[in-house]
């Protein structure tokens, strides 16, 4: 880490102003934690956030959002007074933008967050200051929004005022870690803006920090997510190829993956998140006429739930009263976030689809959270039901046993019962049934 200068309450690098007071606007899943850790790093931190009961809970010393240790340490900064929250911005010397980036429903970048966020800041910007934004945005995002809204026109980029964007690169449920220690990338708008940036960035990240323009930061970030989009694609068809084949795909990718340049990964029930089903759409906003294979992987990563519809309703067909058990909404396994979830949506199309009752079980959000539909216990969705999907492989649906699972339809959409059920002598794996679909598993004769 770089040799910080202990200034009056701040920490600088040699030669350069103390910086000691940081606003950071937007405190969800990475404005939160990147707030609370520049707090444990000494900094004086103001979190900001539009919403008011967002802003009593921080103050509170509690937390929002479901991500490992940042309850404690969120009461440790509150209560040592390096952290508090507001409502509105005020004057620092670094601001972060960390709000979201979502899409409209025609997959275009809805970029109004950053406007409002870049807005608010505005009347604070002085000479020295830092301007970050850390949101995942479309490429030129910093030049074209975020400057024109946040810096007030008699301050010039990289002389008075440096301006840069930082991708975070975190991965839900390791936020805390990967925050200080995966390499990370800064891209100013000028050298200047980036060296300035990539100084302040050194005070609390470890891992290697990578010096570049904030168009290519933009671009690098949206295509590492496309990247796994992609790999993920690839893996959903072939989950459906598999079905067509009659063979299992797990076991295909499990076999091609002893290959030494072969690294497939696993399919599942489709693709969610604010940040792998969103951020392609970005590329391909961008250059539709040169995005053809990052398209299409977006499609056949939305076009998997559908399948697993087909699924349940073949299941459903050769159940007497068919109940439906629908293990898991959460987009992703043990985290709590359910935004752009293929689970949440098979579980909505399966309400509307009337093919049996249903039993809906998310271990991670509680009935006052999500009232959607009726929340049962994963004791409950085992015991009423005689169809079970496993949706998102959270851990307490791994640790079910082939006792537990013994005497139904299961429909295992990620493949995490496969060695349990091999083991089991209640009943055995069969052949997918058509169409195309993951592992259905039937009652031995
Ligand atoms: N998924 C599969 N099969 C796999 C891996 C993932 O179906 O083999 C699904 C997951 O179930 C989930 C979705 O893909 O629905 C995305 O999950 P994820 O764990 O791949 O990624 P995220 O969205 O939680 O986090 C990603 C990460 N990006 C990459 O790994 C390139 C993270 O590092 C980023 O910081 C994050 O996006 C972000 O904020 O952009």
């Amino acid at each position: 880490m770089t040799h910080l200068v202990q200034g009056p309450g701040g920490f600088s690098p040699a030669g350069q102003p103390p910086r000691r007071k940081i606003c950071v606007v937007g405190l969800g899943y990475i404005g939160l934690p990147t707030a609370a850790i520049l707090a444990d790093r000494g900094y004086e931190v103001v979190g900001v956030d539009v919403r008011p009961d967002v802003v009593a809970t921080i103050n509170a010393g509690r937390i929002h959002v479901v991500e490992p240790h940042l309850d404690t340490l969120v009461e440790q900064v509150v209560r040592e007074g390096k952290l508090r929250a507001e409502t509105s911005p005020c004057e620092a010397d670094v601001f972060f933008l960390c709000v979201p980036t979502p899409i409209t429903e025609d997959h275009r970048a809805d970029l109004s967050y950053v406007e409002a966020a870049s807005e608010s800041i505005k009347p604070y910007v002085r000479a020295g200051n830092l301007i970050i934004l850390e949101s995942t945005s479309p490429p030129k995002t910093t030049e074209d929004v975020v400057i024109p809204h946040a810096v007030p026109e008699h301050l010039a980029i990289g002389e008075d005022v440096y301006v840069a964007h930082c991708p975070e690169r975190v991965l839900p449920g390791r936020i805390l870690i990967e925050a200080v220690e995966n390499d990370r990338i800064v891209g100013g708008m000028t050298p200047a803006c980036t060296q300035q940036v990539l100084d302040f960035y050194r005070t609390f990240v470890r891992g290697n920090i990578h010096a570049t323009s904030a168009i290519t930061a933009e671009a690098t970030k949206l295509v590492e997510n496309a990247f796994r989009d992609v790999n993920i694609a690839f893996a959903n068809e072939l989950s459906i190829l598999a079905g067509k084949l009659g063979a299992d795909p797990f076991e295909i990718i499990e076999l091609a993956n002893h290959h030494p340049r072969v690294n497939i990964l696993t399919p599942g029930p489709g693709v969610g998140g604010h940040c792998i089903s969103v951020d392609p759409w970005f590329l391909v906003e961008a250059a539709p006429e040169v995005t053809p294979l990052i398209r299409t992987a977006r499609n056949v990563n939305d076009s998997k739930p559908h399948f697993v519809i087909e699924q349940v309703r073949a299941a459903a067909a050769s159940v007497e009263k068919p109940v439906i058990g629908c293990l898991g909404l959460a987009y992703k396994s043990d985290v709590d976030d359910l935004r752009e979830s293929p689970s949440l949506e098979i579980v909505r199309d399966l309400a509307g689809a009337g093919l049996g009752e249903l039993r809906v079980c998310e271990p991670y959000v509680t009935a006052e959270q999500f009232k959607e539909f009726p929340l049962s216990s994963v004791e409950e969705t085992i015991a009423e039901s005689n169809i079970l999907v496993l949706l998102t492989d959270h851990s307490p649906f791994r640790e079910l046993s082939a006792d537990d699972l013994a005497g139904k339809h299961l429909i295992d959409t990620r493949g995490i019962w496969r060695k349990v059920m091999a083991e089991g002598p209640a009943v055995r794996p069969s052949l997918p049934i058509d169409p195309g679909c993951d592992n259905v598993i039937r009652r031995a004769a």
